[in-house]
Formats: C-alpha cells, structure tokens, sequence
C-alpha cells in the first residue's frame, strides 16, 4: 500500500494499527502478549508508528529531488528533543487509535508512554531550540537534514542527597532506540592531527596521524500530520580497526581494545557544561567529528546530482547553531581547494555562501577560544587555513597604511575565537530576540558589524504549539479548539481570536478549568514520583531552567524566605497562599550554582517544617528536571519565572512555553520578556527590576551590593539569617562563599533588583486575590502568542537567511 494511503487508514481504522503491533511484538521484538513486559509493548507500538512514517519519508525525499529544492543543513551539538513516541502519535493524529489498540491488548497506553526515556541529548534552551526547529522545518515544508552528536550518555541525571546535586550517568541506548536507522553504507573517516604537505603539482594534503569514523543514524521527523518527514542524521563514532590483533594473541585484551575505546570516546557523552565551555581537546574533536562528517555528506550529496561545486549555494544552506561547528568555515574552505581544486579566495566566497551562524549569548566567557598550539596539533590543515582567512579578511575590509582593531581579529592572544571565525565566515548571522541582536550589535559584535552591516539580523526564538500546548495541554487544546476550531496548531496567529473572550466569564471559567486540571494532574505527579504533597489550589509559582547566577535563583529563593520572614512578623498581611517550584540542573563544575541548588533546599527544608506558614508558602525541588518534566510543569503554572539579569538571557523560550499556556509571568525586560510585553501588554505581565542600559550603567558607576543590602532591611535580614547559619545549623559556614559573593560583588545585581522584585511579587499576590481578572490576564497571555511559534520562526529563517522554499 502506498504510504500516505497506509497513513491515512491507520487514522481510520484502529484494526490495522492493533495488527502491525501485534506483529512487531511478535516478529520485531520476539515475545508473545502473554510474555510482553511494558517495554516490549512500547517497542511494539514505537515500530508500528513508525512504519507509518517511513513511506511519507520516501515520499518527501521524491519531492526534494524532483523539485532540485534548496536544502537546509541545521548542525547543532545538542538536539534535545525529549520522548518521541507521544510525539509521533499526536503529529500523525492517531492518538485514539493508539489508545484502543493498546487497551484491546490490556495494556495502558498512558504508562507505555511514559516508560520511554527522554533522549536528553542536549543541556538547555539551545538544544531544545534545534528539536523545536526540526519539528517546525518539517511542519512548514522546509527541506532540511539536522546533523548532531549520538551521544551513548546524553545530559547526566540529577539527585539530591541532603540537598545536595548528585550527578549519574544517563544510559538512554541501554535499550534499543527505536525510532533510529542504521545507515551503514554512510561512513566517513574524520581525520586529526598529523602534517601537511605540499605536492609537487602544487597542491596541498593534509594527512592525519589519527583516523576515527563517523558512522550515520537516521531518525525521521515527521511533521503535522506527516505531510513532509525530514531527516535527523547523528554521527556516532567508531574505530577503523575494532580490535588490535597483536596484543591480544598475547592475551593483553585491554590493550587490544584500547585504540577502539579511545575513538569511541568522541561520541561517548555530552559535555554538561552550559554557556561555560572548558576548552578541553575532546569537545574540539567532538565539534571537528560531527562538522566534518555532515560537510561531507552533504558535499557528496550535492555532488551526486550536480556538476559544478561553485554553485553549491544555490542548494546548500548551512545553519551553525552556536560557535560549536564552526570549524565549518575552514573545512568547507579544505574541502573546496584540496579536494576540489578551486583557488582559495574562489572557495572562500563559496564557502560563505553557504554558512550562516546562529549567536545564543553574549556572555563573554561562553564564547568559544581555542588555543592556537591546540589547533596547530589537532587540526593543522584548519589552522593553516583560519590564518588565510583572518589575513583575506583584514586586507578586504581595511585600509593597508590603518592598523586593525584586536576586535575584527580572529586569532588573538594565542587564542581562535569561534565567534569572530563563525562571524567572518558566515552570509548571515543572527540574534535569537529583538534585544539580542540589538545588543549584539552594540556589544561583543560591534566592530564586525561596522565593516558589515547587513551581515547582522535578527530572527526570535520560538517554540512548537505541537510538543507545548497540542501535546503536552489536551485540557487547554480542547478547549483552543472548541472556540477556534482545527487548524491553530499550524496556525498559532488563529489563537488572537479567544482574546474578546478574555471578557466573556463563560469562557474564562471553562479556561481555569482547565488549568486546575493541570494543576490537579502536577499534584498527583509529585505525590506519585517523589512523594510531595501540595495544595493544588495554591499558586503554582515556578522556575525551570539551568542553574545560573545570571538567571537568579538565588533572587527567587531570597525572596521567598523574605516573605515568610514577614509572614511570621505579620500573620494577617495577604499573601497568596503559593507552591514555589524549583526545577533545573547545575554544572557539575560550576560550584556556586551548586551551592544556590542546595540554599533552595535548605531554605525549603526549614519553611516546608513551619506550621505557622504552611498554608501559604511551600518550596518543592523535584529533582532531575527533564524535557517530559517540562511537559507536566509548564500546563500546571499560574505564575513564570523569567527573572534574569537584563541584558543576558539572550532569549529564553520556556517564557514563550508558559504564557503560551496561560502562565501570567513575572520578569525583567530581558531577551524575549520584551517581546511578549509587546504582546500581551503591559497589565498583564509583572516587569520589573533595572533594565539592561542601566545595569550596564550601574557596573560602570561603581556598583555596591553592599549599600543596596543595607537599603534594604527585608534583604538584610535573609542575608544575615543565611550568614548566621538559620537554614543550615548543622554548618553555619556553609554559604560564606555566596554571602560574601552577595555582599561583595553581586555581578548579577541580586541585592539591587530585590526590592523591585519583591514588591512585583506583592503586586501578584494582590493579583491573585481577583480570580476573574487573574482568569482574564491567562487568556491574554495564551491570545497573542502566535508570534512565538517556531513555525514563524523558521519561516524567518527561509525567508531572511537561507532563502529556501518553505512548502508542504
Ligand atoms: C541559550 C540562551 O541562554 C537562551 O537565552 C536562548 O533562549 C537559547 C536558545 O537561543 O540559547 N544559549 C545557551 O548557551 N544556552 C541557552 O539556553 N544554554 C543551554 O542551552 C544550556
């Protein structure tokens, strides 16, 4: 049967789906119903789904090569895409039938879901970003291949002990994964270190001392109702050589697994490390492996059907998600003068022609530098070629007698800065959010910008309505869709036509009814999986995100022991009666953001015990804070936290997840904060705080935490009870670091946003108070929340930067 017809009656007839499970049991898996345990039934249902979307994924691939359309190539690191089968089932619409033929067999379709493990390949917003891409690139008919890492260990899990982050190693390819191909005709050898020579023809070789391979795994990403599939392709390394015959014929087995262990190495885990690189030789061999690998693949791609490599523009669009492939300028610039022969300035300029690089911050101590020794050892041939292309860029933009800025130099200090090569080497470059790019050109950028003013643009981050409101909201969805009708879910803008109904009381109610279902759904969540009891028809205040001074945690969890401090000064004052929910993981390196994990707990721990204030405050932490936790927290919030310093999130997308499901939010104009204001305007989001120009102001004055410690007698008093050991008598000293840290310098003006954000915080409660009007600003929030789907946001891109088709 034709695919799309195979497609179309699987959406029909829940009889078909229950057969092909059946068989993939009983053929796939090999077990029999009565022997089957929750993991063989999801295999089985995984594999009948994804026959499904096999054939359409043929289909679209027909469609690419008979239109000769435009690829885009979205090399990402990270891809955290989370759980797929749910996913699948609702893109393909077939979630009814699922459910049926799961429970014919006796099976709950509900926990088959749940037992599949997150694949966590990915450690924040940038990673989850490339995963909402993906989906949207194949909603909005863009045709396009992601290129990543298949990390055998993706982001570590987290527990606590006393308090404390644990990290464990993450084990998801433990069972099989069930939605990937094996590609094993699709090998490359990627090559590092060694020398390069010049040929007596003139040309140049580069000959690795070290070879490993980069073996392809496909997984298909099917789009809307699988109308177009693309492609996610993850590179897992392997040895050239699996065993080492003379060591082991003297029976010295490990050596003769040595050489594979180490080449595996480079696909082996994800660094957890979130905009803090460390520099180590092995992330710049994961970067060159999997950079390397997709340049080759799709060179050979285009080559198969093309006579002409100069006009590999015409086809090719290269996205760099962050500095982490940029060695794809120089390796694009090899490819094209050592193996197809052009003149360097020739492939420069095709090169450019290609790549594009995504910025996601401006922090400078997460912009990539590599030491140039390390280069020269691991990548001589690149390093060559970096120094070709910063001197070709210097000669074309300056003036020979003038000398040149530090700033426009790629090699500086010993050091290759990535985002001046990625820069240099790219057609476009963007900001992910109107104050982003603004800053970009005003800050790390702004030299580069000078010399080339239209490089810079901007294009927002955005989420999909899929995953964050169809999927993971079916109380909301249902109602979305009972007043709009279908089609918001690849039309977001459709949503605007609820916000009159933000007056109509009828619809209000229905709409906090559906939240409470959410809520009530978290409650047994947390009653289930960690034992937590909250009160559902409190506040569900929530942070959720890595753990990071900038994004300030500790301004929350501050605050929060400043209003319990009053509550007990002051029993009648009104507080909102709120569940103050933390949830994100730390570096495992990065010891004040471990520190700040473990205040929260102890400040939880001590307000959790009161009585006295037990109605009106609770502090819950679940630990290891994943996508699928995401899906459960995010529907369940009345309040968000998106309470950065202004001027560092770049831009933040689980603000754009939580008002897009009814969450009011309370931030700093910061990153994409600015941008839903805009849209939901001002009565209706709780902003404060110092914005970006005036803290930029406040560091150049001379800023003093100390001074804003002692204005203000709420923060003095939490600062003091911290100092004093009140939250942790077993070791009073325990947090002589971050005190200082407060008192001292407070980088991220904690001590001088904290009046503000504590007198926002009573402007919520007091809110709160109007259940009607705190009803009315939900559906505000969830109204105008179009522009914040990926689809515009990919339709930005093909549209400003890789200028490709965007069609089913
Ligand atoms: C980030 C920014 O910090 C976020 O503000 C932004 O929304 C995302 C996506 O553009 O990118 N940059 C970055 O390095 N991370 C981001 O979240 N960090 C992680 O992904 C852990």
């Amino acid at each position: 049967m034709h695919g799309l017809q195979a497609l179309a009656r699987a959406r029909t007839a829940s009889g078909d789906l229950e057969n092909a499970i059946h068989d993939h049991l009983l053929y796939s898996i090999g077990k029999t119903t009565a022997a089957a345990s929750l993991a063989d039934w999801r295999m089985a249902l995984s594999r009948a789904v994804r026959d499904l979307v096999v054939d359409p994924w043929f289909e679209t691939t027909r469609r690419i090569y008979a239109e000769d359309r435009k690829r885009v190539y979205y090399l990402s690191m990270e891809f955290l895409i989370g759980r797929l089968l749910e996913d699948a089932v609702l893109n393909l619409g077939i979630e009814d039938h699922a459910r049926r033929a799961m429970y014919r067999f006796g099976v709950n379709y509900d926990e088959v879901v749940d037992d599949e493990p997150d694949a966590a390949l990915g450690n924040g917003g940038l990673g989850r970003l490339a995963a909402c891409f993906l989906d949207s690139m194949s909603t909005v008919g863009v045709a396009a291949y992601g290129y990543g890492i298949r990390y055998e260990h993706g982001l570590f899990k987290q527990r606590f002990r006393e308090g404390w982050q644990i990290e464990q190693p993450e084990d998801w390819l433990t069972q099989v994964h069930p939605w990937e191909f094996q590609r094993s005709e699709s090998v490359y050898p990627i090559g590092f270190g060694g020398e390069v020579r010049q040929k007596e023809d003139g040309r140049t070789v580069w000959e690795p001392a070290e070879t490993v391979l980069a073996a392809a795994y496909d997984t298909p990403v099917p789009g809307w109702r699988g109308r177009w599939v693309n492609t996610l392709r993850l590179w897992s390394a392997q040895a050239t050589q699996v065993y080492d015959l003379e060591p082991f014929s003297r029976g010295d087995y490990l050596a003769a697994a040595a050489p594979a262990v180490l080449a595996e190495t480079i696909s082996r885990v994800l660094y957890p490390d979130d905009s803090t690189p460390q520099g180590k030789e092995l992330r710049l061999k994961q970067e060159f492996f999997f950079t390397a690998a997709s340049l080759r693949d799709l060179v050979r791609r285009f080559v198969a059907h093309h006579k002409d490599i100069r006009k590999l523009p015409e086809k090719v669009a290269v996205q760099l998600n962050d500095t982490h492939p940029a060695i794809a300028g120089p390796e694009l610039v090899r490819i094209l003068v050592d193996e197809h022969g052009l003149e360097f300035d020739e492939a420069f300029l095709v090169a450019r022609g290609c790549l594009h690089y995504t910025n996601h911050t401006l922090m400078p101590e997460a912009l990539e530098r590599w030491p140039v020794d390390l280069m020269w050892r691991v990548l001589p041939r690149h390093m060559q070629l970096i120094e070709r292309i910063d001197e070709a860029h210097a000669v074309s933009t300056h003036a020979a007698n003038q000398p040149r800025p530090d700033s426009v130099k790629i090699i500086d200090g010993g050091n290759v800065r990535m985002g001046d090569l990625a820069f240099i080497s790219a057609r476009k470059v963007n900001g992910v959010s109107a104050l982003h790019t603004d800053l970009m050109k005003r800050t790390v950028f702004r030299d580069l910008h000078a010399l080339h003013p239209d490089r810079i643009v901007n294009q927002t981050n955005g989420v999909t309505p899929r995953r964050w409101l169809a999927g993971c909201n079916p109380a909301l969805a249902s109602l979305l869709t009972e007043a709009v009708g279908h089609g918001w879910e690849t039309d977001l803008e459709q949503l605007k036509v609820i916000a009159p109904l933000a007056d109509d009381a009828g619809f209000r109610t229905r709409f906090s009814k559906a939240k409470q279902t959410n809520k009530d759904l978290l409650t047994k969540y947390l009653k289930a999986k960690l034992d937590i009891t909250v009160d559902p028809t409190a506040m569900f205040d929530i942070q959720i995100k890595r753990i990071h001074e900038y994004k300030r945690q500790l301004m929350n969890i501050l605050e929060a022991a400043a209003a319990w401090n009053e509550m007990k000064r002051n029993p009648s004052a009104p507080f909102a009666p709120r569940v103050r929910i933390f949830g994100g993981k730390a570096a495992p390196g990065y010891a004040m953001a471990k520190l700040i994990i473990k205040l929260i707990n102890d400040i939880g721990r001590t307000v959790n015990a009161d009585e006295e204030t037990r109605d009106r405050l609770a502090i819950v932490y679940p630990p290891n804070y994943n996508v699928s936790m995401a899906e459960v927290l995010i529907p369940a919030a009345d309040l968000s936290e998106q309470i950065s310093t202004a001027g560092m999130e770049a831009s933040g997308t689980g603000n754009m997840k939580f008002a897009m499901n009814g969450a009011l939010t309370i931030g700093t104009l910061d990153g994409a904060n600015v941008e839903i204001r805009e849209r939901v305007g001002d009565e209706n989001i709780f902003i404060f705080g110092k914005t970006a120009d005036e803290v930029t102001e406040a560091r150049e004055q001379g800023y003093d935490p100390s001074a804003a410690i002692a204005a203000s007698p709420r923060l003095a008093e939490v600062v003091e009870q911290i100092a004093s050991g009140l939250f942790s008598p077993e070791d009073p000293e325990r947090y002589r670091a971050l005190v200082d840290n407060l008192r001292g310098h407070d980088w991220f003006m904690v001590c001088a946003d904290f009046d503000a954000y504590y007198a926002a915080q009573r402007e919520v409660d007091a809110a709160w108070a109007d259940k009607n009007a705190w009803a009315r600003s939900a559906v505000l929030n969830t109204a105008p929340m179009g522009w914040f789907s990926s689809d515009r946001t990919i339709r930005g891109y093909a549209k400003d930067v890789w200028e490709v088709d965007a069609r089913v």
